[in-house]
């Protein structure tokens, strides 16, 4: 039985919306366009995200700080490029006639950094490495999407200041590492692609992101790196003394990760037609124990399960569905839509053999295992699963990228929900005509490895200067 009418592969949309409702991920019924409710799973899971993220981030000398909900009108308007990315897609407290407007962050650069210029003095203060894990505000434009585009966003944004602008790169090559560890712990894959300097960050010199694949060929962009230049630094006057005594003006970087779209990405890229398929790092249960009560042997197998999951629970998010009002398939059925990576049942064979018989989430897979070595095969399971999910996902990732030679045949790849690979000559008018024509966007070129153009530009023929990827995107 699966989880809805529809199938991943075949209607996304219908597949998503039915999971995320019945698998208590999010509600998405909440009568304002763009805000949504998150039940208990999707709660856990945005935590358990985040917790990872900002463990990699503790790690490497951020610092956890807390900044203003609103900033000014004033504030807001000091770099012009930002204001004009943003001034459209923000939402403004009025507070009446004669007071300020406040503008509600949609992104934290303007209240951030005229702390930091009073903060900064010397090198003495440098690299300055702050970070938070908050909500954003967009009063996005397009079409809203529960977890994918939405108007409050629950995103950790990260912002530092160098000396040097080699000191920035070599942040935003510590940020891509960052980035790329806690993707992997979800089993997530992506392309790091720098963006077309059409595309980039409202105010940035370049901007990386990090587009995940998704099953209706939309690639999802789940986190995203921006190196600043002075660009910023010079809109707030920031300053600082070198250390030969004269001043100057610092280097900025400030990268993002969505956390709404990393849940996203972990449903659509693991899900299946039965329900979610969780990596262990982060599923809300882990093992789910589900008796298989035989007429006259109720109690010894209730209480085998009850000692299997005492076992467990000492290392794993254990649950034992003990109801007596539904029956065994029903469980079956509920908990392959909530997606623990893995199942045990016990029936009166397994009681009877000191053993019980495991279930994979992902393969399906079933195996018996003795008692005493439950627990080291649940350890070497649950490696399994993950690096299972990963390579998955990466394969599938591979699968759907195919080098187009013409608009036609990026035409048919797109409408294939897939992604493609095209070389390109760096005009803007190439890129708008390519947007009009296959209703998809140059998401830009692989920044993580050297691709190199051979031929000439698909969309007018002339000589190629990039290797980029096309797809349609949310
Ligand atoms: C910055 N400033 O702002 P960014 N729904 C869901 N997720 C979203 C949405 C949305 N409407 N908009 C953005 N995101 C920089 C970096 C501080 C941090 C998520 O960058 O505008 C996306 O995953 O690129 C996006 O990559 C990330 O926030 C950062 O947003």
């Amino acid at each position: 039985m699966s989880v809805s009418a529809a199938k991943k592969f075949e209607n996304f949309s219908s597949w998503f919306d039915d999971l995320i409702l019945k698998a208590r991920i999010v509600d998405n019924r909440f009568p304002v366009k763009g805000f949504l409710v998150y039940m208990e799973n999707g709660a856990y899971i945005l935590d358990e995200i985040r917790r990872l993220l900002e463990n990699e981030l503790e790690k490497t000398g951020h610092k956890k700080m807390y900044f203003p909900l609103v900033t000014s009108e004033e504030l807001f308007g000091k770099e012009a490029e930002h204001i004009k990315g943003f001034s459209k897609e923000v939402f403004v407290i009025d507070q009446g006639p004669g007071e300020q407007r406040l503008i509600i962050r949609p992104t934290s650069e303007t209240i951030m950094y005229p702390m930091f210029k009073i903060w900064i003095r010397s090198h003495a203060d440098l690299p300055l490495k702050v970070y938070q894990s908050v909500n954003v505000y967009r009063c996005e434009t397009k079409a809203t999407r529960a977890l994918y585009r939405v108007r409050e966003i629950p995103w950790n944004e990260a912002h530092t200041v160098h000396e040097t602008p080699s000191d920035a790169e070599r942040q935003v090559k510590e940020a891509m590492e960052i980035y790329q560890k806690v993707l992997k712990a979800l089993g997530i894959s992506y392309l790091i692609l720098k963006r077309p300097d059409f595309d980039k960050f409202a105010g940035a010199v370049y901007s990386i992101a990090f587009d995940a694949w998704n099953p209706d060929g939309k690639v999802n962009q789940v986190a995203t790196i921006h190196n600043l230049g002075r660009n910023f630094a010079k809109a707030y006057g920031l300053e600082f003394e070198k250390k030969d005594g004269s001043r100057g003006i610092p280097y900025q970087t400030c990268y993002g990760f969505g956390f709404s779209r990393v849940l996203a990405a972990i449903i659509a890229q693991h899900g299946d037609d039965h329900g979610l398929v969780l990596p262990p790092i982060i599923a809300p249960t882990q093992v789910v124990i589900i008796p298989i009560p035989f007429k006259g042997q109720e109690k010894q197998i209730y209480e085998y399960a009850a000692k299997v999951k005492e076992m467990l629970s000492q290392k794993w998010r254990t649950v034992l569905d003990d109801r007596e009002d539904i029956t065994p398939g029903e469980k079956f059925y509920h908990w392959e839509l909530l997606g623990p990576p893995i199942r045990i049942e016990i029936g009166p064979r397994e009681v009877a053999e000191s053993s019980v018989t495991i279930s994979r989430r992902d393969t399906l897979e079933r195996t018996k295992v003795q008692l005493d070595k439950l627990t080291d095969k649940v350890a070497e399971l649950m490696d399994a699963i993950a690096s299972n999910l990963l390579e998955r996902s990466r394969r599938m990732m591979m699968s759907l990228i195919s080098d187009a030679k013409d608009i036609d045949e990026i035409k048919r790849i797109l409408k294939d929900r897939r992604i493609a690979r095209i070389e390109w000559c760096g005009k803007i008018e190439c890129a708008e005509k390519l947007r009009d024509e296959v209703k998809g966007e140059i998401r830009g070129e692989r920044y993580d490895i050297a691709e190199m153009p051979e031929g000439n530009c698909v969309i007018c023929g002339e000589k190629a200067k990039y290797v980029v990827y096309v797809a349609r995107a949310y």
